[in-house]
Parts: structure tokens; sequence; C-alpha cells
């Protein structure tokens, strides 16, 4: 079969695909009081699985068009499945379901949350993000999700919460890369407890209107759109609030090049590369590297604190 790639400029596919997802059969039966009834439903698209409906925000724009679905989802970085960028199909053995995420440390209601008994309890809505790589590539993904906000609601940090700290799964049956043991396992970020308050911090569970992929983070990972796409960590195990500030994957094995704000800067290059101008996935046109990857109006009061800092790696 011939397989034609569409350029990442062609958005009819997705503009054809309704701005509301069915994300959640049991959400949905709740809440048209319909579970128990007996009452007959439309049936799902094959594949959806329980996902709450998810309205794109328009507060978000992107200014730029979408990354085609497919570049997104088959150019990868997941060093647990390997550290090459074509890890989409040996992700699909990681298991969606059941999916527990703990969130746990110097909360009030420490917690142990089935997936989809917190999206019940969340607002979930459609972000269109930009998401810029240290390695200057960059995409532009329609993400479905909620706030991280709304998940440190649930928990109720202590005042003494300093840092949260975010977990991937390590899972040796699915993931060949957990076998390369002088990386420090598991896949650890972190952001202060600002960084976690501002609304741009999204914990991400589709991505075009289905299921996050399990090669791009599913089912859940966190999403910073004004950092290095590595402060995004993927498939979250443990959300932990600390005093400490947590020592990334990547920091912890190079420090010199990758620090733990890693905000986007494009005046401040890699000790490797610069960082002024970035490649877009699939049309491979290469465009002009913004601060904070444009993001500035909504994170620049943030730093304004903060000194003597490497802010930028
Ligand atoms: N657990 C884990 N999370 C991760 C990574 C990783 O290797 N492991 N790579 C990071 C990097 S460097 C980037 S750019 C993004 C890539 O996300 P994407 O595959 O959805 O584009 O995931 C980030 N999160
Ligand atoms: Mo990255």
């Amino acid at each position: 079969m011939l397989l034609r790639k569409n350029p990442g400029w062609t958005i009819a596919e997705r503009q054809a695909t309704p701005e509301t997802l069915f994300f959640g059969r049991r959400a949905a039966l709740a809440a048209a009081g319909l579970a128990g009834t007996g009452v007959a439903l439309p049936t799902r698209r094959a594949g959806a699985v329980d996902l709450p409906t998810a309205m794109r925000n328009p507060r978000y724009r992107p200014e730029r068009a979408l990354t085609a679905e497919r570049e997104a989802t088959t150019y990868n970085n997941y060093y647990e499945f390997g550290s090459h960028k074509t890890i989409s199909a040996a992700a699909q053995r990681l298991p969606q379901r059941p999916w527990t995420l703990r969130v746990e440390g110097l909360v009030e209601r420490p917690g142990e949350f089935a997936l989809d008994d917190l999206l019940r309890r969340v607002p979930v809505e459609e972000r269109v993000y930009r998401h810029r790589c240290v390695e200057a590539w960059a995409m532009v993904v329609p993400w479905s999700g909620f706030q991280l906000s709304e998940l440190m609601k649930l928990a109720a940090p202590l005042g003494s919460a300093k840092y949260v700290r975010f977990e991937t799964a390590a899972v040796p049956s699915a993931m060949p890369g957990l076998r390369q043991s002088w990386y420090p396992w598991p896949y650890v970020e972190g952001c202060t407890i600002q960084e976690a308050a501002n609304e741009l911090s999204f914990m991400v569970v589709g991505a075009y209107g289905k299921p996050l992929p399990p090669q791009n983070g599913g089912p859940v990972r966190i999403h910073f759109p004004w950092k290095y796409g590595f402060k995004s960590g993927k498939s979250l195990a443990r959300v932990v609030l600390t005093d400490q500030r947590p020592k990334s994957f990547w920091e912890q094995i190079q420090p010199q090049e990758y620090g733990f704000w890693a905000n986007v800067n494009p005046a401040v290059p890699h000790p490797r590369w610069s960082q002024a101008s970035e490649r877009l996935l699939g049309t491979e046109e290469r465009v002009p590297t913004q601060l904070f990857n444009g993001y500035g109006e909504f994170v620049s009061g943030l730093y304004e604190g903060v000194q003597g800092e490497r802010l930028w790696f």
C-alpha cells in the first residue's frame, strides 16, 4: 500500500474533527444522568477510551499551524524506549489502563488516583500548545488535559512544600531502556510550587482529540510549554510535593548542559549548538525561537525574584 505523507501544514483532517471529544463513556453517562438506566447510546468511535469531553480553550493561541498528527506521534523522545526518535511502535507495549497516579509528600491529602476517577474530578479541556525541544526541533499539538493546579487543589500542598517532583513510571517489562543501568531511572523532572500554580502547567491525557498515545507520554504527562521539552516528563506514576529542589534525569547526567529552570531563550546557546532558531516537525521550516517559547506574558513574572541562577539552560 502506498502511504502518502501529509505535509505538516495540512490541518484539514483535524479541522474536520469536531472540537469536542468523546473522552468518557462513564463520565458522559453520569453527566446525562443515564448511568444504569439501560438507555441505548450511540456507539463510540473504535478505540476510544474513558475520557471526558474536552472543548478547545481559545486563550492559548499557537500562532502557527498544527503539526501533522503523524509527525508528532512518530518522532518522539522517550529514552525508556530507546535513545533515538523512532520509539513509537515499541512504546505500544506500555499498558495504559489501569493507571494509578500517586500524589504525595508535603500535602494534606496524599492519594492514589485511578486515572479515570481523577478525570471525573477535574475540568478537562483542549489546549493548542507550542512544544520546543532543547535539540531545536519544535511542534504544535492540540493536547487535552487539565491544569496542574487542579491536581494541587485536590492534594492541598502544605506551606512547607516548595517544589513538585514528577516521576515517570518505570516498567521494565515494557521499557527496554531501563536495562541501560547507567541512566538514573526513573525519569525525574521538577518545578517550583509557583510554576506548578501557573495556568500554563498542564497535565496532558489526550492529543489530536484522542487518548494520549504512549509514545507521547500516555496515559498522563506534564507539559510546560515555556520550557525545553525535557522538563515535560511522560507517563507519570508519582507527583511528589517536597521542600528539596528535584535533581532531574538530565541534570544528573549532564549538569553542564541541562539545568533545573530550562526556560526557552534564543539568546542563550546550548554549549554545543545555537538556540536562536528551531525546525518545525513535518515542514522542516526554520523559524526564530522566542523567549519563553512565546509565553512570556504568562510566565516572565515567575522569575523576577530569581537571582544568580541559570534560568535558561
Ligand atoms: N519519561 C520521559 N519523559 C520525557 C522524555 C524521556 O526521554 N523520558 N523526553 C523528554 C524530551 S527531551 C522531549 S523533547 C519530550 C518529547 O515529547 P514528545 O515525544 O511528545 O514530542 O518529552 C520529554 N519527556
Ligand atoms: Mo527534548
